[in-house]
């Protein structure tokens, strides 16, 4: 699949050197788990439990304790809520948060691409009005999908935008309605009240749709992705995240600490900047595609 060979080729290979199960190798293996974000604490612990069930069951091939790793990466997600994908029973309103530039704009247009190739009618709301272009740019993937769309003036009051897009959904009862928020306020306790407001007027307007709060994080910021995530699941509500992104960095990693550090679901990954490049998530396709190194 396309979608896995793109994150295999980025995602550096933990079994690539393996020579055989020895201090050097259990070195290198958890130093690799942090280069690739894994998180220091996290890659250690994991680490230390391979050590044991090595030692324990007497493992010695890299395809042996390969599958010992795998057992013990996926035990990080089973912890977690399993649910990966988002409710579309209608009305189901997705709120899309996150710092500038993680892709926000691009999931909400590859997201509408999906519900429409579902048959779903789609409703984005534009309710980024701070950057210039901004609704230029959700109206060409509106336009792309086949979704409809309500947008305001640059520079006008989001909450006007969304109150705006939620009488629109009211008349037209579209299945998803998905808004869209700004990355950048002027600074970030702003950001987190504007996002309180946005979620009071939906509160209001629209009490017994179902809900989503997609935080978006980039998968490249690493560590500083794991920060932001923290911030807004303690302002906004979020629900479930969204990791993008993962083409272009060899630190996936970042999607275990999360799992580890947070109690939300990773419900899409984004591989590209293309309409099909966006995935629902699936932890043992992800492990296995991590494990996999870049020799298969
Ligand atoms: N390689 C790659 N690029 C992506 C991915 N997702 C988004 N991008 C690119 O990242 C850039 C920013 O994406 P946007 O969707 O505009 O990000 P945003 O969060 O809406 O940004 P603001 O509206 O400024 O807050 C664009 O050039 C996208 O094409 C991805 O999964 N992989
Ligand atoms: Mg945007």
């Amino acid at each position: 699949m396309g979608f896995f060979s793109k994150l295999r080729a980025s995602v550096r290979g933990f079994f690539d050197d393996f020579t055989g199960a020895n201090d050097e190798f259990f070195d290198e293996l958890e130093e690799r788990m942090i280069l690739s974000d894994v998180g220091a604490e996290l890659s250690a612990r994991c680490v230390e439990r391979l050590r044991e069930r090595v030692k324990a069951d007497g493992l010695r091939t890299a395809a042996d304790i390969r599958g010992e790793l795998k057992r013990i990466m996926l035990a990080i997600f089973e912890s977690r809520p399993a649910d990966s994908t988002v409710s579309t029973v209608a009305p189901c309103l997705i709120l899309v948060v996150g710092v500038n530039g993680v892709g926000k704009t691009t999931t909400i247009g590859k997201l509408a691409s999906r519900f429409r190739a579902a048959g779903k009618r789609v409703l984005l709301v534009a309710g980024d009005t701070f950057r210039a272009a901004a609704a230029d740019q959700l109206t060409v993937w509106a336009e792309r999908s086949g979704a409809e769309i309500v947008r305001g003036k640059e520079g006008g009051d989001p909450g006007a935008v969304v109150f705006d897009g939620l009488q629109a959904a009211k008349a037209r009862r579209p299945d998803v309605i998905i808004c869209d928020t700004a990355g950048r306020l002027h600074n970030k306790s702003n950001l987190m009240k504007e996002l309180e407001k946005i979620n009071r007027i939906i509160e209001r307007e629209l009490p017994d749709a179902s809900r989503e709060t997609l935080l978006v994080v980039d998968a490249a910021t690493g560590q500083n992705g794991l920060l932001q995530a923290k911030q807004f699941t303690e302002s906004a509500g979020v629900t479930g995240l969204v990791l993008t992104k993962l083409d272009g960095t060899a630190k996936g990693g970042i999607v275990f600490a999360v799992a580890d550090q947070l109690g939300i679901p990773v419900k899409y990954v984004g591989v590209g900047e293309a309409v099909d490049d966006l995935a629902e998530f699936n932890a043992e396709e992800f492990v296995d595609a991590i494990l996999a190194g870049d020799g298969e």
